[in-house]
């Protein structure tokens, strides 16, 4: 069960951000439509939400997932792989001390980003990308061993079309992964129940088991269809904005 979230507000300068996708300049009115209705979904779930300002110098802030990895069992703070990005770590990390008393820390020359790590019960699957690298790894899973969970590399950098492994992947519970086509034979889930997500869908593998639901991206029947057949509770949300900026619907919260 998470008790909290922590949010950032997208900032008005959020469309400077990175992106590597073709879908046009996000509005900011939309954006702050859809990221409002995300936090009161998080409320819906019962969590507490700590929210922080906008901080302009780094119009990817509101992606927050990628500054930290939270457990149960403890803080890594990471280290994004994106140089206009490494900043938003130091800007978190006071916030992340409040609930976590003793945190970890990825060093250089590693580079972590949050969103390359999906958390399976008390197993890791571990993102090598092209933000994630080797060296920042080796350390997760140092810290990680030190907490009592295994972990498992999966190299993302050769999969089409996603910025991260949890573009591709997400942990749901219930002994089940959602995985992108391309990523869903990986033998690595074999003792997993896995939902495919068809090509047409892909962006909506990136979803969030929250206590009773599964948030997932608005506008993908087939894929929402599925985990309602399974009786995972979705509840969509209208992630467009976001998803010019490459940002998935996990990246928006740090859950815990
Ligand atoms: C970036 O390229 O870093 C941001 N525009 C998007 C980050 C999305 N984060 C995530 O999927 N965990």
């Amino acid at each position: 069960m998470f008790k909290n979230a922590v949010v950032r507000i997208p900032g008005s300068n959020f469309a400077d951000g990175l992106t590597t996708v073709n879908l046009g300049v996000p509005s900011y009115d939309s954006v702050m439509q859809q990221y409002s209705r995300y936090c009161r979904a998080l409320q819906e779930c019962g969590l507490m939400i700590t929210t922080l300002d906008a901080d302009l110098r780094y119009p990817d802030s509101t992606f927050v997932e990628d500054t930290a990895i939270l457990t149960p069992r403890g803080a890594i703070l990471a280290r994004p792989g994106a140089p206009s990005r490494q900043g938003e770590v130091a800007a978190i990390r006071e916030t992340i001390g409040r609930f976590f008393p003793a945190t970890l820390e990825i060093e250089e020359p590693g580079t972590v980003d949050g969103g390359d790590i999906c958390e399976a019960e008390s197993h890791f699957f571990l993102g090598l990308s092209h933000r994630t690298n080797e060296e920042g790894l080796r350390q997760l899973a140092g810290y990680l061993a030190g907490q009592g969970y295994t972990s498992s590399v999966i190299d993302v950098r050769g999969t089409t079309s996603i910025l991260h492994l949890k573009s591709g992947i997400s942990y749901i519970g219930n002994n089940t992964m959602v995985a992108m086509e391309e990523m869903a034979g990986n033998d690595l889930f074999r003792n997993y129940e896995v939902i495919r997500v068809s090509a047409e869908e892909s962006y909506a593998a990136n979803c969030v088991r929250v206590n009773e639901r599964v948030l997932v991206a608005a506008g993908y029947a087939h894929f929402i269809g599925e985990l309602d057949d399974r009786g995972f509770n979705p509840l969509a949300l209208d992630m467009s904005e976001f998803q010019k900026m490459d940002g998935g619907l996990s990246c928006l919260s740090l859950r815990f």
